[in-house]
């Protein structure tokens, strides 16, 4: 199999995605895309992701964009590494419901509240309120020490990526269940190694 080629820019989202790459043992060719210099506006670039946005992955002729599905995408690529549940295991459902629930419910809530936005009516705002949102993921963290329980999955490289940038821009209080999990994602190696490389890049790209 090719290596999948991951477009990459230190200090953003494509950040989750180093980390799932490192988990994984660095299973891809890295791309360097310099927001400064507007790399991610290039023709080139737009014909990958017309978003225009890291990060980004080739693999086998195939586009794969936005955060969550790229680590999905290799979770499954790299399925002997154990970051995804089998298709015929029950664990599959809470899998993707959680994964999805990151970029879905999580990230529109954090948004919104950082940006100061009021939804005026719940019912048709997707993540509902700010406690909708805390309620479900302290029924997602309630089995632990993971989402799936005793498994590490891709859904947590998501999730703790997620959890771990609403708490240091202040959208989540660092506090209880959320605080734990994402002291415990945080430990792991391949997180430091993520941010090892993010600021390796950063330097060298002036975006510290
Ligand atoms: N929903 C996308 C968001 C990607 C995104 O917004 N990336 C930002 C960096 S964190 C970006 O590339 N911004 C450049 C731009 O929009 O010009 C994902 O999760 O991958």
């Amino acid at each position: 199999m090719a290596k999948p080629v991951f477009y990459y820019c230190p200090r953003t989202r494509a950040d989750t995605v180093m980390w799932m790459n490192e988990e994984l043992g660095g299973v891809c060719d890295i791309k360097l895309i310099n927001l400064k210099a507007g790399d991610h506006k290039s023709p080139d670039f737009l014909k990958i992701n017309p978003m225009g946005k890291v990060p980004a992955l080739v693999h086998d002729g195939v586009n794969v964009t936005e955060s969550a599905a790229i680590c999905a995408y290799l979770a499954d690529a790299f399925s002997d590494k154990g970051f995804a549940p089998a298709l015929n295991d029950p664990q599959r459902g809470a899998y993707y419901r959680w994964m999805f629930y990151a970029p879905s419910c999580i990230e529109p809530m954090m948004l919104d509240k950082l940006g100061g936005v009021k939804r005026e009516n719940a019912m048709s705002a997707g993540y509902g309120a700010e406690e909708d949102v805390l309620k479900s993921i302290d029924v997602m963290l309630s089995a632990g020490p993971y989402i799936l329980g005793d498994t590490l999955s891709a859904a947590d490289i998501v999730m703790g990526s997620l959890l771990n940038f609403a708490i240091m821009f202040g959208a989540i209080e660092k506090k209880g269940k959320i605080a734990d999990y994402v002291d415990h994602m945080t430990a792991r190696p391949a997180f430091a190694k993520m941010q090892e490389i993010s600021a390796k890049y950063a330097a060298e790209l002036g975006v510290e």
